[in-house]
């Protein structure tokens, strides 16, 4: 059967020049030691197992165990209901964005569109891409939404957040952890046996926490409290060109393979899927066809570093949820292969935000400027000292704040005033810091000029500081290329419309 993904080259000029994800090498991102492997394969494919296989519940409890699939009959209608809701809202309102990310210096769009929601002042970085929460509601904060059906959206999401965060404990306090129906076979795998015992060891952890409450960083809590979720869009049919997957011929792929980023070590991945309905002609009737049916999305997974596992492709049905649990995202990769319908997925993280939050970013400004004193009466600004770790704090910070926070902010254009405005002070702030820290940078040069130090004090401070001014002139001219390059490539699309 062909698939109706052929490219309509009038609706999409661009396509083949204008460098999509697809495009990424697979040299680029996996490196040569990869490259390897699949040349080694040559022209042959890796084995596969969908449900149509017989023996796919049993790999998945030896293999995949902690990958947990939560059909949609088993979770409330009321949650299905205010959650597919959620979505429509928030694309009638033009709150999906394909992100332009980076990968060994260079730019490619998604060919998903996305949007993070999540605690007030949170982000998420991926692929050196940082998103901004639009935030969700919560207790003792004051959040303006810009239509009183995104704060509806956002009130549902983080009601899901809640349920699968409650799923995601009880499945983790299972004894016998399985993604499957139990089968006849009781074998534990030593890994099974593994995980079986960190649980417990967490659980007792987690008693004793009761009686000393501290932010535990190992608890089972710890990781299943999502901060954030960020949702996904995408509608095949609006795609020129979706990426083949390469190992098993598992067919068009919407987000190629790849371990999740930047989250806390061993924390659960939580996903709701939302494919909309099709109608039925769509579907391939005959059983006994080879590997995945095409109309359907799936999450595929292998296992890293290892071509003897079978890998493995789950249909998800609109309104199934599937868990990521424990280390799965570490020694497994996923991706998600496309179905024929349009489908929204929400993708609930416990993102690891120790230098993501707006409270940390807030927190560094104030350290460096510390460093910088004004006169009392002339109101003159100088520096309080010029010790080489000072000097190096404050440099450091400065390009923390410039290139974590505000190039990153503002490269993605408008997108984060769709929802609400709740960034734009914030980011006024860190620009306001962000100047004072120029001036500083300023005013150590001034210092150096001088000439009231001796050549080996104006080597020492010259010495710490270069390399960091170095760094910050290498990356503003990489972000001013990047910010050249994505408006050629807009224009490129714009000529030829
Ligand atoms: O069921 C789902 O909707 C699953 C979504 C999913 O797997 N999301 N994962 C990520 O958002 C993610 C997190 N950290 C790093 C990368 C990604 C996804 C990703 C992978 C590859 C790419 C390319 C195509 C640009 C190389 C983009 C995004
Ligand atoms: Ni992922």
């Amino acid at each position: 059967m062909t698939m109706s993904h052929n490219c309509d080259m009038k609706l999409f000029p661009w396509a083949g020049r204008f460098p999509g994800p697809y495009e990424v090498k697979l040299e680029d991102w996996i490196g040569d030691e990869k490259q390897k492997l699949l040349e080694e394969l040559g022209e042959s494919w890796l084995p596969y197992l969908t449900p149509r296989d017989a023996e796919f519940h049993q790999l998945w409890k030896t293999s995949y165990s902690k990958l947990l699939l939560r059909k949609a009959d088993k979770i409330p209608q009321e949650l299905h209901h205010i959650v597919q809701e959620a979505f429509l809202i928030l694309q009638k309102h033009n709150c999906f964005f394909q992100d332009l990310v980076r990968i060994k210096e260079k730019d490619f769009l998604t060919p998903v569109s996305r949007i993070l929601i999540g605690n007030p002042g949170c982000t998420y970085k991926y692929l050196n891409t940082r998103l901004f929460t639009v935030p969700w509601p919560m207790e003792d904060y004051e959040i303006k939404y810009c239509h009183p059906e995104l704060f509806t959206a956002c009130k549902a999401l983080i009601k899901l957040n809640d349920y699968l965060n409650i799923e995601a404990v009880q499945a983790l306090q299972e004894p016998n952890l399985s993604g499957t129906k139990e089968t006849e076979d009781t074998a534990v795998t030593d890994r099974e046996q593994d995980f079986s015992n960190f649980i417990k060891g967490s659980l007792l952890e987690d008693q004793s926490s009761l009686y000393t409450p501290r932010n535990d960083c190992t608890s089972l809590k710890y990781r299943t409290s999502y901060n954030l979720t960020l949702l996904n869009y995408m509608d095949p049919l609006q795609m020129p060109y979706l990426k083949q997957e390469p190992y098993f011929g598992m067919g068009n792929m919407a987000v190629s393979w790849h371990h999740d980023e930047n989250l806390v070590e061993r924390s659960t991945v939580a996903v709701y899927s939302y494919s909309c309905e099709g109608s039925a002609s769509d579907k391939v009737n005959e059983q006994d066809v080879e590997g995945r049916d095409p109309a359907d999305w799936h999450v595929g997974l292998k296992i890293a570093w290892d071509i003897k596992t079978p890998g493995l492709a789950i249909p998800l049905h609109p309104g199934d949820c599937y868990f990521m649990l424990d280390d799965l995202n570490m020694t497994h990769q996923h991706c998600v292969l496309a179905g024929f319908q349009p489908r929204f997925s929400s993708t609930h993280r416990v993102a690891e935000c120790s230098t993501g939050t707006l409270e940390y970013i807030f927190g560094q400004c104030e350290v460096a400027l510390q460093n910088l004193q004004v006169d009392s009466d002339s109101a003159a600004l100088s520096l309080k000292s010029l010790e080489v770790q000072v000097v190096k704090e404050v440099e450091g910070i400065h390009n923390e704040v410039e290139f974590e926070w505000l190039r990153q902010f503002w490269f993605q254009g408008k997108r984060y005033r769709k929802c609400t405005d709740w960034w734009l002070e914030p980011m006024a702030k860190l620009e306001e810091f962000w100047k004072k820290m120029e001036f500083m940078t300023s005013l150590v040069l001034g210092e150096v000029g001088k000439g009231e130090r001796t050549m080996e004090q104006r080597n020492e401070i010259i010495s710490c500081f270069l390399p960091l001014l170095t760094e910050r002139q290498e990356l503003r001219k990489e972000w001013t290329a990047s910010i050249r390059k994505r408006k050629t490539d807009i224009n490129w699309m714009f000529e030829e419309l």
